[in-house]
């Protein structure tokens, strides 16, 4: 829980962060940038390619802008994607058209010496440049959440080159070669710490890591390449910039969310939709903010089994420092009057 400044508390979205519930629960979706919306589509088309949009400051602040007029979320959440900091260290990335990344792999740790922090200034500084322009142009009531991806999260595509949906190569390479391995989450961490910085400096309220494949790790191996390295990120923020929240996103790892939380000093958790919500009260119980966690197929289904289910969720998260979310990121599939009608269903809760 963050002591902030009650000046900042003027943004509803930050509340849950000092502990306080808040009625209606303040709304925002993950990926509520993207292809559900037809102005994406057209600016993406306009943009070249997917990386070049992330580092136009320019477009880039203008898709974030969009799902804020369109649906005035409480907090918007800056334009850029997880694998901007391999490509900024040296392992160049690409999007091939609904392909998803791909990058030449790292497998071991030769591989390591093409990366170094020393690469990242100008791509980071195109990314807080969009900050500094959000900053300027967001409605005042709005926060802006800044993020990177968990040192692991981002491991495993650099060394498989691509999405996978086991992460065998992170995994085998982590078995392997510890101190290897190590060696690679040990840089993404620090590129993670300058990134962060980066961002908050430039303006952002928060700040979210995603841990999107968290949930692929056997139990010590959780300890030591999700929770140790999170940890440091979260203590180096916090030791530069007290004020600003940190939510953690371990997705598919439900089970240890406690221990994720008591590990990282996190000061919210994001949880996906297999979360029971009788763990996330429990969470929101101890004062840690929660966030979550609609499935992202009922906003395609939309209708009552859309509505029925956002009320019981915020039915169960009344009274706590809550935050509504989905489990996992819109679906391209999304017909965008779900999401109208999603937040005007979270914004009757507790009326
Ligand atoms: O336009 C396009 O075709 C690209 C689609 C797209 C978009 C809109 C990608 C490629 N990234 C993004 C934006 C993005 N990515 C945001 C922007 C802010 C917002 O939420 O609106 C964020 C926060 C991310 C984070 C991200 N990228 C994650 C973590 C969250 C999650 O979804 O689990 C991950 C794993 C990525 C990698 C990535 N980038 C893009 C794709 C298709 C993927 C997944 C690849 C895979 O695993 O197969």
């Amino acid at each position: 829980m963050r002591d902030l400044k009650p000046e900042r508390l003027d943004k509803r979205f930050l509340q849950p962060f000092s502990g306080k519930a808040v009625a209606p629960p303040p709304v925002w979706l993950m990926r509520q940038a993207g292809r559900y919306l037809p102005e994406y589509r057209k600016l993406r088309a306009e943009a070249g390619s997917f990386l070049d949009l992330c580092y136009s400051p320019k477009l880039a602040a203008e898709v974030t802008l969009q799902p804020i007029r369109r649906y005035g979320f409480d907090a918007a959440i800056l334009f850029s994607d997880i694998l901007v900091v391999p490509d900024a260290l040296g392992q160049s990335v690409r999007f091939a058209e609904g392909e998803g990344p791909r990058l030449d792999p790292i497998k071991s740790i030769a591989g390591l010496s093409r990366l170094a922090l020393s690469n990242t200034h100008d791509k980071f500084a195109l990314v807080c440049e969009t900050v500094a322009r959000l900053s300027n142009e967001l409605p005042r009531e709005t926060a802006l959440i800044g993020f990177c991806g968990a040192p692991w999260t981002v491991a495993t595509y650099m060394a498989e080159g691509k999405g996978s949906s086991d992460q065998a190569a992170a995994r085998s390479w982590a078995y392997r070669d510890p101190a290897g391995f190590a060696a690679l989450i040990d840089i993404l961490t620090e590129a993670s710490i300058v990134y962060l910085s980066g961002q908050i400096e430039a303006g952002v309220d928060a700040i979210q890591i995603f841990d999107s494949w968290a949930g692929s790790l056997a139990e010590n191996e959780f300890t030591r390449w999700v929770v140790e390295p999170t940890a440091r990120i979260v203590s180096e923020i916090r030791k530069r910039h007290p004020d600003v929240p940190v939510i953690g996103f371990p997705r598919g790892a439900a089970a240890s969310l406690q221990t994720y939380i008591a590990g990282t000093g996190v000061d919210g958790v994001s949880c996906d939709t297999s979360c029971p919500l009788s763990v996330m009260q429990t969470i929101g119980r101890t004062g840690t903010a929660v966030q979550g966690n609609l499935d992202p197929l009922l906003l395609v289904t939309g209708g009552d089994a859309l509505d029925d289910r956002v009320d019981t969720i915020c039915r169960a998260m009344t009274g706590l420092p809550f935050v509504f979310n989905l489990g996992h990121g819109i679906v391209p599939e999304t017909p965008p009057d779900n999401v109208a009608r999603l937040v005007a269903r979270v914004r009757l809760a507790g009326k």
